[in-house]
């Protein structure tokens, strides 16, 4: 039985070795493969030391790379001093054993090193729940010694017995930590659905995109937020909301949340869901899109896969494409301007464009209300005041014993309006405008 070094898997001022694997599918990364997970290692406060890649056409099924390239990771891991190797994917718990054995280093792999760091940023209560939620059923059961990270939960370790009885013990704990967590966890998501739903009738706006892409920036830059902006991935992790003044269209309400990233881990996704949800709850996505990076195509589609998994694929979004001032190569954005048609251009940072960012979303909170023209008995009091409480109304005719009013309502009353004697409804703006599209 091979002593697995995986004790902790924390990488917090630890000398990284990044390793990774480019298939053929994996071109478009060519130029910089491991930039990403660099990224991601020093957000973890890694120090990277090197990086090793290797061209495969599949993955090893026992190492993951390929056995001489272990090998070689393991005279770099010990000429470089490194503590810790991480891979660029994700790796079975049988491929991180043998590979741990073969280079003697730990050995960690991208949905752990992602949950490393979501264990550091997370700051809600929520938010901290959810994340040791996906540890207990990801990263646990793939240490070493399990129980040191239990301890807290039950008494001391000393108590406990070894090997089998031990990991039983374990396994019940950690079986009963879990449930707890997801009892606690429905607990909170219930009074945010409630506190979701008290908001009422205004316009739901919620700003999603990839990690690092500039939402919580933009949420400053349209409400007084005072959202926590950084240079580093998912500095964000908890839902924010603020209204925003539309001037003349009254308000909606903004909310920022966590970032996507690409193959987002499983867990992380299930743990985050009502998270991920408060934002979606929303009328309108805006899809907040890095356009100064090379790979701000593939940073887009990740987000819509992501969208795609959480439930989202029907929901009107709207293209925003963030940090033009730094864009020097606009071939991106010709691309995603093709792709995602009234996309609006912006710097959050610089403040540019949002004028016509607030007017596309005004547009939208529009095509939400119709122009109608309604005939009603004049003895109906009811929907009068009904009118007059949930629309805007525009003109108002009295005549002997009927009433017609021109008003401007949510569509969502329509059904409503049906409901009264001796209406008559006519929609008097026939003009249909192109929407944001539906995916
Ligand atoms: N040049 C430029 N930088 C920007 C712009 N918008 C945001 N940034 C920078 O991008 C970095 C990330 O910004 P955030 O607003 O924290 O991004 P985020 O999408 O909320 O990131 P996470 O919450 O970590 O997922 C910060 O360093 C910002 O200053 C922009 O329009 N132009
Ligand atoms: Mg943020």
């Amino acid at each position: 039985m091979v002593e697995l070094k995986r004790t902790r898997l924390s990488v917090r001022r630890e000398q990284a070795l990044l390793l990774g694997v480019m298939l053929p599918a994996d071109k478009h990364r060519a130029a910089k493969p491991l930039a990403e997970l660099a990224s991601l290692a020093r957000t973890a406060g890694a120090r990277v030391v090197g990086e090793v890649v290797q061209q495969l056409k599949r993955f090893h099924p026992s190492t993951w790379i390929g056995r001489g390239k272990a090998q070689e990771v393991h005279d770099r891991a010990k000429s470089l001093d490194a503590d810790v190797v991480i891979c660029d994917g994700d790796l079975s718990p049988a491929q991180v054993r043998n590979l741990e054995k073969i280079t003697d280093t730990k050995v960690v792999d991208r949905s752990e090193l992602i949950l490393d760091i979501f264990a550091t940023h997370a700051r809600t209560k929520q938010a901290r729940l959810q994340v040791e939620l996906a540890q207990l059923e990801y990263t646990y059961p793939r240490l070493a010694r399990m129980w040191t990270h239990l301890s807290r939960y039950e008494g001391g370790i000393g108590t406990r017995g070894p090997g089998e009885m031990q990991l039983e013990t374990d396994r019940r704990l950690v079986q009963r930590r879990i449930r707890d967590l997801k009892r606690e966890l429905g607990r909170i998501d219930a009074r945010r659905q409630r506190e979701v739903k008290s908001r009422g009738e205004c316009f739901k706006v919620g700003i999603v995109g990839y990690t690092n892409a500039g939402k919580s920036t933009l949420m400053n830059a349209l409400t007084d937020a005072g959202v926590r902006v950084e240079d580093q991935l998912f500095a964000t992790l908890d839902t924010k909301t603020r209204r925003w003044d539309l001037g003349d269209h009254g308000e909606a309400l903004l909310s920022d949340t966590v970032g996507f990233i690409r193959h987002l881990p499983h867990h992380l996704v299930a743990s985050f869901k009502a998270t991920l949800e408060e934002a979606t709850l929303a009328d309108l996505l805006l899809h907040i899109v890095d356009i100064s990076r090379a790979d701000a195509i593939e940073q887009a589609d990740a987000v819509m896969e992501v969208l795609e998994e959480i439930g989202c694929r029907d929901k009107r979004i709207l293209a925003v494409f963030n940090k033009v001032d730094a864009a020097d190569d606009e071939t991106a954005l010709h691309i995603l301007s093709e792709r995602f048609r009234n996309g609006v251009t912006v710097s959050a940072l610089k403040k540019q464009g949002l004028d016509r960012l607030t007017e596309a979303v005004v547009a939208e909170l529009q095509r939400d209300f119709a122009e109608l023209v309604v005939t009603f008995p004049s003895s109906d009091g009811r929907l009068a005041a009904f009118l007059f409480e949930k629309g805007d109304v525009l003109e108002r005719d009295d005549q002997d014993t009927v009433t017609q009013m021109r008003v401007k309502l949510h569509r969502r009353f329509l059904a409503d309006l049906s409901e009264h004697d001796g209406v008559e409804v006519r929609v008097s703006d026939g003009k249909e405008e192109p929407r944001a599209e539906r995916y």
